[in-house]
């Protein structure tokens, strides 16, 4: 697993809250560091316990099961058996200086789904775009712009207890680059394209560890990102962006190493682009 970095910055997302200051020859758990005093945050909208939140350890009530599917809460990492510590989950990626949830909701793996959805970047004549660098064509991907910090990413979100991550990619997408809450319903003709899209069998692209910036050392971001893509541009040609609910805008980016994305979502971009032997 890739060291995290985005997981080490402060001040922690929606709050004034700095983390214990990791170096990274320290984040390693296998590194002894009795110092070590990380700083305790759960964010007040998870106290309230919303319904996608987990109760705090000490409620009595709670007995969560780890690494196993807990009722209809999958408390399995994608990385494997990940560790606890009486009753508390382990970042199986090492030290954030944060303990608590911060704004996850779930102790431990927290699951979501990444939907990219590409295209060929074409010209008024329809001709494929190369780049003159590389010499190889350019792909586009649909960004979102997070209303949380402003920055663009894969449209994704988190799996619903119980729910298939095939759901959750078409749902996320829908309501964050269709805004499909604020819709009635949408007209026959894009409610077939957007079902001939996901109908697809997407090529998978990553799967595992998140470096979110919101992640803790009890609580972490785990994503499955799969990419459908339109070969000929028929299909998403006229499928109407309008961005939705955790989405402040919508657009078709270029697929390019000077993408500057959110969490790891730069890495799953690339990994796309190399396997479609697009420009990077
Ligand atoms: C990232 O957070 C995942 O890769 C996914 O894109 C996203 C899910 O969280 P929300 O968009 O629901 O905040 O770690
Ligand atoms: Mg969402
Ligand atoms: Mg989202």
């Amino acid at each position: 697993m890739a060291a995290h970095v985005k997981a080490l910055t402060s001040p922690y997302p929606g709050s004034q809250v700095n983390r214990w200051p990791v170096p990274s020859e320290k984040v390693s758990w296998s590194i002894e560091w009795p110092e070590y005093k990380p700083v305790e945050y759960t964010a007040p909208s998870v106290l309230a316990q919303p319904p996608w939140a987990d109760p705090p350890l000490s409620d009595g009530k709670f007995s969560p099961q780890f690494n196993t599917l807990d009722g209809k809460v999958q408390r399995e990492s994608l990385e494997g058996t990940y560790h606890t510590e009486n009753g508390t989950p382990r970042n199986p990626a090492g030290r954030t200086g944060i303990i608590g949830r911060g704004l996850l909701g779930r102790w431990g793996p927290n699951h979501a789904a990444d939907p990219i959805i590409t295209r060929w970047k074409r010209d008024a004549a329809g001709q494929r775009v190369t780049d003159p660098g590389s010499g190889k064509p350019v792909l586009q991907f649909v960004a979102i712009e997070r209303k949380d910090c402003g920055q663009w990413a894969i449209p994704g979100g988190m799996v619903d207890p119980g729910e298939l991550v095939t759901a959750t990619l078409r749902r996320e997408f829908c309501e964050e680059a269709l805004n499909s809450l604020e819709k009635e319903g949408d007209e026959k003709e894009t409610e077939d394209k957007i079902q001939t899209l996901f109908s697809q069998k997407p090529l998978p692209v990553y799967k595992g560890y998140v470096d979110d910036p919101r992640n803790t050392d009890n609580s972490w971001m785990e994503t499955q990102a799969v990419n459908y893509h339109d070969e000929t541009g028929d299909l998403l040609d006229l499928l109407p962006l309008q961005a939705g609910d955790d989405a402040g805008k919508v657009q078709w980016v270029d697929v390019s190493s000077s993408c500057s994305l959110y969490a790891s979502h730069s890495n799953f971009i690339k990994l796309v682009a190399e396997k479609h032997d697009a420009n990077w």
